[in-house]
Parts: structure tokens; sequence; C-alpha cells
């Protein structure tokens, strides 16, 4: 298939398909840079045209250290004290021009891509002085892409989206639409990108240095959109790359190994982001096989990258995933807290601990990891899975941006304490997107991608309004009904999948191995620690500290009493931390096991009614786009009848209790 020219109709939230409201405007947009190449292109397309200076302009795009500053601008800033600050601007329209302005040329970028969302608005009712800061400094995607062609997990290690972006033939691939994917980020607020696998494979750890030049050529592409690149190594590389004995943190000639490449890696690329490491954990290599802590782990790399201005990001996704459940002190939830909350305070200011969202695994439902809570002496990145491992794979439509602005707005001491969003210092995600003419495999994906960087930005916007934006900036043409079916079938999504899926926060059983469909007991007697532990009486986790895993003890108060009582706990992560006899009342009114009956055969429903309202749309989207995600949700139906049908009938035969409503379980 061929790849559409980025700028077509159906390859998302590109501006300038969306800044035809330029219309026949003067835009006022000095020097140089990657702003003014956008006002090009839009007049180009929309009509409009770049002003002169001195000539009066409706909107005026300007950097602070403009000479001289254009009189809007000036107008603009009036009143306003201090610096705009780094990745920042000013909107304001005053007397019929609309300014944006920044101190730099990333927050001049988002500032035209906030007009470029705005549309005609934009230029119609006047606006006071808005100031708009980044909540995070880095908000940041993962790849877990290969170069070579892994024979088990294929290029893209959980990737659905085709090939990596990124490599191909084992080479960088067409730099052409990378500088498109570094567009399509800037425009939503994403601003650095690690191009390779946390699993470092041979070929990969080569990126380090003697395939520098590709990471540099990437890094290229990506700079004018504000964006920096990231590498993943692995903990071996002394060994793998540099020949020594041991990878040893604390021995000299490891250190010395470490500084010199890593002053090797910014004579190359000067405003390289920095390493992200996955150590001690399914397999990669860490500081445990030299008796050394996390902490030196990730200092030896901090040191390394500190004069250069560069960070780490150390993975806390540490667990045994060769044990069984041996005792209570073997939860996989506790392992990361047990890992890392007795390291807080002895990190570097420039290593960052990234946390994934939940204490297991990227599932659909999980509580909060208690480790974002336990380190207030420590940089914290949290970790999000845009990619859908667990959530449908980009087979299944689920907008997730609701449970994302969950996670980060929870508070963990109670509603007057801070947010997660507020103990960040950065956001980080794992990518969605491949060599796919749609970006995302799924078209609607793309939202999900959308969403993260707004929420990354801006952790409080409402996820709602996000779905409408993305909506409006990529179906602009569609019109209303196109747009309230869409909103329609996404908004709600992610709590369909929860409903046909593992229940009441339960997760996993899914297919061992791809992670794909409904396989209930597929991990129940594996070493990997995520169990459900249904019996004929039963189903869930005990986590309490009385008589389970003692994990509730790891969140502060009030949420460790919370989770701990049965009658306290909240319904959607009962199962998490409880195991329940199959009669239990729930809050919501409905026992536990028609529970489970009555939401896999609404979620199941709610999939066939999402494929219906596709349906409708034939004609009034383009006719490949359309095909392709009906084509997608033939096969969430099919799947989410497929969930319905195991999980109920895994439960009637354990739990013999027929369902109230008499329907056919088979
Ligand atoms: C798991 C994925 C695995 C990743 C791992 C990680 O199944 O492919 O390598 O997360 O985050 O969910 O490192």
């Amino acid at each position: 298939m061929t790849i559409p020219e980025p700028t077509g109709a159906h390859a998302a939230w590109l501006p300038p398909l969306a800044f035809s409201a330029v219309g026949s405007r003067r835009v006022f947009a000095p020097g140089a840079g990657v702003v003014r190449d956008e006002v090009v292109h839009a007049c180009a397309r929309h009509g409009g045209r770049l002003a002169d200076v001195g000539e009066e302009a409706d909107l005026v795009l300007a950097l602070t250290t403009a000479e001289p500053l254009p009189a809007a601008a000036r107008a603009a800033l009036a009143g306003h004290e201090g610096a705009i600050g780094e990745q920042s601007y000013l909107l304001a329209r005053r007397d019929g021009v609309t300014v944006v302005l920044a101190d730099d040329p990333t927050g001049l970028l988002y500032g035209f891509f906030h007009v470029v969302r705005l549309g005609e608005p934009a230029f119609t009712a006047p606006r006071t002085t808005e100031h708009h800061r980044p909540a995070v400094h880095r908000r940041m995607l993962d790849h877990w892409d290969n170069i070579d062609v892994h024979p088990v997990m294929g290029q893209v290690e959980r990737g659905y989206s085709g090939g990596s972006i990124f490599w191909a033939d084992g080479a960088p691939r067409d730099l052409d639409r990378v500088r498109a994917y570094g567009r399509l980020l800037a425009a939503c607020g994403v601003n650095a990108v690690a191009v390779n696998n946390v699993n470092v494979h041979a070929t990969e750890a080569h990126l380090l240095t003697d395939r520098l030049g590709d990471v540099a050529a990437v890094a290229d592409v990506l700079r004018p959109y504000g964006i920096r690149v990231h590498l993943s190594v692995t903990f071996a590389s002394p060994i793998a790359l540099g020949g020594l004995p041991t990878a040893d943190p604390l021995d000299a000639d490891v250190r010395a190994w470490w500084r010199e490449t890593t002053e090797q890696v910014y004579a190359t690329i000067p405003d390289f982001g920095g390493y992200v490491v996955k150590a001690d954990s399914e397999g990669q290599p860490g500081p445990f096989a030299y008796g050394r802590s996390h902490a030196d782990g990730a200092n030896l790399l901090a040191d390394a990258l500190a004069p250069f201005g560069g960070v780490v990001h150390w993975r806390a996704f540490v667990y045994n995933h060769r044990q069984d459940w041996r005792d209570r002190t073997t939860d996989r939830a506790r392992a990361a807290f047990d890992h890392f909350a007795p390291l807080d305070g002895l990190f570097r200011d420039n290593a960052v601990l990234q946390v994934k969202y939940g204490p297991i695994d990227f599932q659909v439902r999980e509580p909060v990891s208690p480790v974002i809570a336990a380190m207030p002496r420590t940089r914290l990145a949290v970790e999000l899975q845009v990619t859908q491992e667990y959530t449908g794979q980009q087979r299944h439509v689920c907008y997730l941006a609701p449970m994302w602005s969950d996670v980060l707005g929870f508070r963990f001491w109670g509603d007057d304490g801070r947010d997660v969003a507020a103990l960040a210092s950065d956001i980080v995600a794992v990518s969605n997107v491949g060599d796919d003419p749609y970006w995302t495999g799924h078209p609607l994906a793309q939202a999900n991608l959308y969403a993260f960087g707004r929420l990354a930005w801006n952790p409080h916007l409402d996820p709602a309004a996000v779905l409408d934006e993305w909506i409006d900036l990529t179906f602009a043409p569609a019109g209303d009904e196109p747009r309230r079916t869409l909103h329609a079938m996404m908004d709600g999504s992610w709590r369909t999948y929860e409903r046909y899926t593992a229940p009441l926060g339960v997760g996993f059983m899914v297919r061992p191995g791809h992670h794909y469909g409904p396989d209930v007991d597929g991990y129940e007697y594996t070493p990997w620690g995520t169990y459900h532990f249904a019996d004929r009486d039963g189903v869930g986790v005990d986590r309490t500290r009385a008589t389970g895993t003692g994990f509730t003890g790891q969140y502060p108060p009030p949420w460790s009493q919370v989770y701990e009582s049965l009658a306290d706990c909240p319904d959607e992560l009962l199962l998490f931390f409880h195991h329940v006899p199959y009669g239990h009342v729930l809050r919501n009114g409905s026992t536990l096991i028609q529970h489970i009956y009555d939401t896999h055969f609404a979620g199941a429903e709610e999939a066939a009614q999402t494929r219906l309202l596709w349906d409708k749309l034939a004609g009034s989207v383009d006719a490949d786009l359309h095909a392709r995600v009906k084509e997608r949700l033939d096969e969430q139906v099919r799947c989410a009848g497929e969930w319905r049908d195991q999980i109920n009938t895994y439960f009637l035969r354990k739990s013999g209790i027929p369902d109230a409503q008499g329907r056919r379980i088979h």
C-alpha cells in the first residue's frame, strides 16, 4: 500500500488541513524557521500571504527577541511580567490582530499550532493575553522499535501499525516521513522521543557507538520541531560494545567507558536527550548482577550525561518474571515499590525514575502505582502505554484519554493533596506509531496519540474535549453528523473495552505471548505473577495487609484504608485488592457474578452498536479510511463476543450460579 502524502485527507491532524482560517489574511512571521515555513505552506493551500515589515497583519507570530517587535506584539506584552519561558507562549487578540509571542522557536511553534487548533475563532473574538506553558518539561514517546525484524516480536515490539517509522532495511528510513511525524508530534506538544526498544538487542546496542550517525540523522530531522532524541541502551554496553569484562557500576573502567562514550554522543548530537534503561527486568542485564543497587546503576549513567545536560530515564519496571507466587512477599504488584522506595533520595538530579502508571503492567484498569507517592526526593516520569498492547491492539476502538486523565488526576493523599501530574517531572508513553499509511493501524487510534500529547501538555484538559479537538482537526470537512457519530463511538470506548474483558481490575486473562484475545487461565499457572485466583467460591487477589500480600500498605492514607476495606474499595478495583465470593454484593447493588455476566453482555453489545454507528458514516468520510475502520470493527465485534462467551462460561462453570436474566451462556 502506498503512503499518502502526509497532508492527505486521512493522515491525522496535520495542521494546514485545519488552517483554512488563514483565508485571505496577512500573516507576519519574521525570521526563518519552521513556523515561517508552516505559514508559507498554509498560505499556498488556503490563501492569505506573508506580510512585510511595517505592513498591517491579521496574525503576528514573533519571538520576543525580534527587532523591531511589531506594535501589536508590544501591546500583547504590555502588563506581562517576566519571561514567557521555555516552550511557552502568549496568545492575544486585540484591535483585530491575533498575536503569538514566545521566547524561543519551540514556544512559537506551539503557539502557532494553538492558532491552528482554534481555526476561525482565533480571528474573531477578542482575547486578553493568555500565557500557555506545558505542565511538565518533557513529554516523551518511547518507541519500542528494532532496526532488525525480531523473529517473535516483529520489528516493533507490541507494535500494531506496521514496521518502524524510524528504521527500514537496517538503516534510518525515509526521512520525509520522519519529518512529517515530527510535525505531527509538535502539533500535539510532544518534545522527546526514544528511537529504539527498551529491550535492546545486539544490532540496536550499536546505535550508541558505531551507529550513532543513524541516530544523528533522525535527530537532525526532528530538531526543527523541538523534539530531542533519546536512546535506549543496555546496561551491559561496556561488555557488549566496549570489550570490558564487567558492567559493574562502581568499576572505574566502566565509569570511564560511559563517560567517554557519552562524550562522543554529544560530540555528534549536541542536543541529545539522554538514555532510557530497562535493567534487571524480563531478562535485561542490570546492577543486581554485581550486588549493586538501582541507584548505583542509574547514577552511573546520570554522571556520564550530566556535563551535557542529558537525563537518564531509569525504568522502575523491575520484578522477577521467573518467580511463582511463593509467598505473600512475592506479589508482583509489590515489586517496584519494594525495590525503589528505599532508594528515595539516592538518585542524581538528572536521573528520572520512570514508573508505569499501574503496579502490574498497562492493564485496562489498575490502581495508580504507589511508587509515585513514595519518592518525594526523586524525579519521576509517569509511563503510559499509547500502543494498545492490552487494550485491543489497535484492532479495537479504545480511546484511552479518560483513563490517563484519571491516573494523572489521582490524589494519593486525598482531595487536598497533590495529584499525580504534579508529582511527575516527565510524562512518557509507549508510542503506537509505525509506517502504516494511517500512522496507527486503526485510524481512530490516532486519537490516543494526539490525546497523549495534549494531556501531557495539560493533564487537566477534559478528555472528551480533546477527543472533539482531534475529530475536528482530522475530519474537519466531514461536518456535524460525523463529528457526533465519532464522538459517540469513541468517548466511552475504554469503558466498553473494560466491560467485555477481565472484570473489576483483576487484569490479564489474555492469551500468553501476544496478549490478544481471551484466555482466562492463560497466565494462571505460569511464573509471571499475574493471577486471578478464581475457584469455585470466588475470584480476585487478596492484597490486604490483614490476610493478603500487604500491597495496600504501600499506599499512604486514605487510600491504604480504602483499598484495604472490602466495603470501601471502589468496585472497579475490587478484584485487584480482594478475593471475593461470587455472591458478594457490590457497591452498585449487583452480585459479583451477576455483574460479570451483565457487563460482558453489555460490553459486547456496545461494540456491535459502535460498528452500526460507523456503517452510517459510509459516504461521509474517505472511502479507504471507512473500509479500514470497518474491517477493524468487524474484528472487534467478533473478539468482544469471544471475550463475553469465554468469561461468562468460565465463571458459570466455576460458580455454578446461573445468569439471573436467563441469557444463554455458551
Ligand atoms: C510488557 C510488554 C513487553 C515489554 C515490557 C516493558 O509485554 O513487551 O518489554 O512490558 O515494559 O508489557 O518493558
